[in-house]
């Protein structure tokens, strides 16, 4: 899956048929499509990212396009193979003292509970009650302040009152009908395992144009947990979906300084969910700037490292992976490359395949997508260490795949990669055209040794799998 963060919807659809689904991407997840303020009042950042998490209504108008063009890149997304997974904001709409008009023309008074277009009212919301001080999430411990106060002022839902939980459910259902495979469901951990299973409950069925009768919703849970004795754990929700990983982003970090760790970025001693159960991610929108509760994280910003980090996050065995795709910021509150009048600009695509107008695009950086196809040729097939020489690594993923990592400025070695005889184009270094290898080649002998070179220190690593047998 690959976040294409702020991305309009006309963007990802012509991006599915033209890159992701040809190059064996499974999903997107999509920026929060509904109705949202708009940054800018009282000295804070015009148009900042983060008005996208503050919903007005559950209207499909938002900076990304309009409902139309949302059904329109859901329909060609499918048609190619790729899901959609929208970012479900459902804990909370925006913050209090703030009113007006949504970008989508829905109208809002958080101070009222007013917000018509959905309709809820003050009743729809958890009160002060039980709150002390703020109204707000202030003690981290307890349980029920984290999910019944108010997330940063952000007015909390009460999915407990069924009118709210109709709401929601009703928001869901209509992306659902119109074809998304799922959700990543923001601030999950400030919402009620028993209320997230009670909305699971009341999902239809995905859609059978393009799934199979009594397929349900994936879900992607956002828990974040540093093993802070006494808070809520991702434990809590591994029943109701897969559930974000954050210490992956530091185990990563540290197996890319130290490539003896990989073997450890498992780890229960740090309560870590079990590789099955986890979501994981190099970097996210809010850790690549510092937000959501920050942590050490590589990101584009450090291309060679973040190459590595994405070769192991694709690579090794732990979790499901999902790309970051990012737009070049300086300030971590600055919204996306925009026009002067704040429209949200076009992704255009170089000659060379690189992105322009502001876009990163790491998805499309050839040592990533040489990954993206290694991780999903080694899905379920197990690791297998072939050498570990602190920093310097390889490993195999069954037979089916072979990955050697080094942080020593080079490598040289005859390794027993596991795979079958022939000649492998290497997925760092090229391949992945319609006209054929343009990396490096592999020859894998009868006993499945192979000469490893690694030369370019900037991207220290090779990779071949069975599909990439050229
Ligand atoms: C998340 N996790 O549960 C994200 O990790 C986090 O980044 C989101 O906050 C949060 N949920 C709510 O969806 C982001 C951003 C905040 C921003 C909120 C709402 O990190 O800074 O808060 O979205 O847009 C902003 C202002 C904040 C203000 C709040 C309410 O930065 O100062 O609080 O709006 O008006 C008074
Ligand atoms: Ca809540």
């Amino acid at each position: 899956m690959v976040h294409l963060f702020e991305w309009k919807w006309g963007d990802i659809a012509a991006e599915c048929e033209r890159f992701l689904g040809p190059r064996g991407f499974c999903g997107v997840q999509v920026s929060p499509p509904t109705d949202h303020i708009m940054s800018g009042s009282g000295g804070e950042p015009m148009r900042s990212w983060w008005e996208r998490y503050q919903p007005i209504s559950y209207r499909l108008e938002s900076r990304s396009g309009t409902r139309e063009e949302f059904i329109d890149m859901v329909q060609r997304c499918n048609d190619v193979g790729v899901r959609i997974y929208v970012d479900a904001i459902i804990n909370h709409m925006c913050g209090m003292g703030r009113a007006g008009v949504g970008i989508g023309g829905g109208e809002y008074d958080s101070d009222e509970g007013y917000f018509p277009d959905v309709p809820y009212d003050m009743d729809n919301f958890n009160g002060c009650e039980n709150c002390p001080d703020c109204c707000c999430v202030n003690d981290w411990t307890s349980h029920s302040i984290v999910r019944d106060c108010r997330l940063v002022g952000l007015i909390d839902l009460n999915p407990k009152i069924p009118d709210t939980l109709t709401k929601i459910v009703d928001y869901l259902n209509d992306v659902i009908d119109i074809g998304v495979a799922g959700f990543r469901v923001d601030a999950a951990k400030h919402m009620w395992p028993e209320d997230l299973e009670s909305i699971q409950n009341n999902l239809n069925d995905l859609n059978t144009r393009w799934f199979p009768a009594g397929a349900k919703p994936f879900f992607g849970l956002e828990v974040i947990d540093y093993n802070q004795q006494g808070e809520v754990n991702v434990h809590m929700y591994s029943h109701l979906g897969l559930v974000t990983e954050f210490r992956f982003c530091t185990k990563v970090a540290e197996a890319v300084e130290y490539l003896g760790a990989i073997e450890g970025i498992y780890d229960p001693g740090w309560g870590m969910l079990a590789p099955e159960e986890a979501f994981v991610f190099v970097d996210n929108h809010d850790n690549q700037r510092g937000h959501g509760g920050g942590g050490e994280t590589i990101t584009h910003k450090d291309p060679r490292q973040y190459k590595m980090a994405q070769a192991i996050a694709l690579g090794y065995t732990y979790g499901h992976p999902r790309i970051m795709s990012s737009y070049y910021f300086e300030d971590s509150e600055e919204g996306p490359p925009h026009e002067e009048d704040y429209t949200t600009k076009d992704v255009i695509i170089n000659e060379d395949g690189t992105c322009g107008n502001g876009w990163v695009c790491e998805h499309r950086w050839p040592a990533i997508v040489g990954m993206a196809g290694f991780a999903k040729a080694a899905k379920g097939h197990d690791y297998i260490n072939k050498l570990n020489n602190g920093n310097e690594m390889a490993w195999s993923r069954g037979d089916r795949a072979f990955i050697a990592i080094t942080n020593n400025g080079g490598m040289s070695a005859d390794i027993n990669t596991g795979l079958p005889a022939g000649t492998y184009c290497d997925v760092i270094t090229g391949c992945g055209t319609q006209d054929g290898c343009t990396g490096k080649y592999v020859d894998v002998d009868g006993s499945g040794s192979a000469h490893i070179v690694i030369d370019n220190d900037e991207e220290p690593m090779l990779a071949i799998h069975v599909e990439s047998l050229s």
